[in-house]
């Protein structure tokens, strides 16, 4: 796989929601890893370096979309709502936004998008089960649902247009796992890079779904589609068990959060009796 710097793919890559924790880690680690790389988000992260370049744009506002993606080979788009939101929120940063972004990248030629999905749109698996990407999705929240809506329109712009799309089920990205819960979908940044540069340059992928997980031997994820495009996870959830341990015992007990493989999203506004539910 070759997209070093000077690459003849991928030359210009855009990284949305750069202002976010996920979008901080991911420019370290991008640094000199493409020819250059156009930060953008609501607000300007502080302090950008000096071979940055930072635009803004709200992902609703077609036009300001169409300024980031212009001249662009790939895209990694974390922009949107992160977490559970009222639905006027995730309609207007995940729904409209998402399609955006993704009309945007069609309309000016982008050849690449890695889209930022998360666990939350199977959160309803239980934890017994071991899910891959053929199963349905399950979704545990608002946020989670626009999650499937983002993979679905990535598959729309792939098999319609030709855009190469890679989604990952994003786990929870850190230095370490931070309860039990985490211990199962946590995922070291560098291991998130290394699946993106999947998304940006192998050379096969045309769309693809994986589970954005490091190597844990208690993930409840077959990410066998990662391992099929050269996924090799450094991170080890196990090396950290005390750590989640000790995060675990600090949180209050939430029975219904802990059956479901999406924790607290499942439990929040959760209405009626768990044992018939989800999947
Ligand atoms: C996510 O999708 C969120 O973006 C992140 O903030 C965490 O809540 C993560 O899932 C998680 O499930 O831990």
């Amino acid at each position: 796989m070759s997209a070093k710097k000077g690459s003849e793919t991928m030359q210009r890559v855009l990284l949305t929601g750069a202002a976010g924790d996920v979008g901080t880690r991911l420019r370290k680690l991008l640094k000199g890893v493409y020819g250059e790389l156009r930060l953008s988000d609501i607000v300007e992260p502080k302090p950008l370096g000096k071979d940055e370049r930072f635009v803004a744009a709200d992902l609703a506002d077609m036009a300001a979309v169409e300024k980031i993606v212009k001249g662009i080979d790939g895209i990694i788009h974390l922009g949107g709502v992160s977490i559970e939101k009222p639905w006027e929120m995730i309609h207007k940063g995940n729904i409209v936004g998402c399609y955006n972004l993704f009309e945007a990248a069609r309309k000016h030629g982008v050849k690449r998008v890695v889209f930022a999905s998360s666990n939350h749109a199977m959160g309803f698996y239980r934890r017994r089960r071991k899910v891959g990407t053929e199963a349905l999705v399950r979704p545990d929240s608002r946020y989670g649902v626009s999650k499937a809506f983002g993979e679905a329109l990535g598959a729309l712009y792939a098999d319609k247009y030709g855009l190469r799309v890679l989604c990952i089920r994003i786990g929870n990205v850190g230095d370490r796992p931070v309860d039990m819960r985490r211990m199962a979908i946590w995922i070291r940044p560098d291991d998130l890079l290394q699946l993106i540069r999947i998304g940006l340059e192998h050379p096969e992928l045309r769309y693809e779904v994986f589970y954005g997980a490091s190597d844990n031997a208690r993930s409840w994820w077959d990410n066998a589609a990662a391992f099929r495009f050269g996924y090799k996870p450094a991170g080890r959830a196990e090396e950290h068990l005390a750590f989640a341990r000790e995060g675990q015992v600090k949180l209050p007990r939430d029975p219904i959060a802990e059956m479901f493989q999406g924790g607290p999203f499942c439990s929040d506004e959760f209405a009626g009796d768990p044992e018939t539910r989800g999947s």
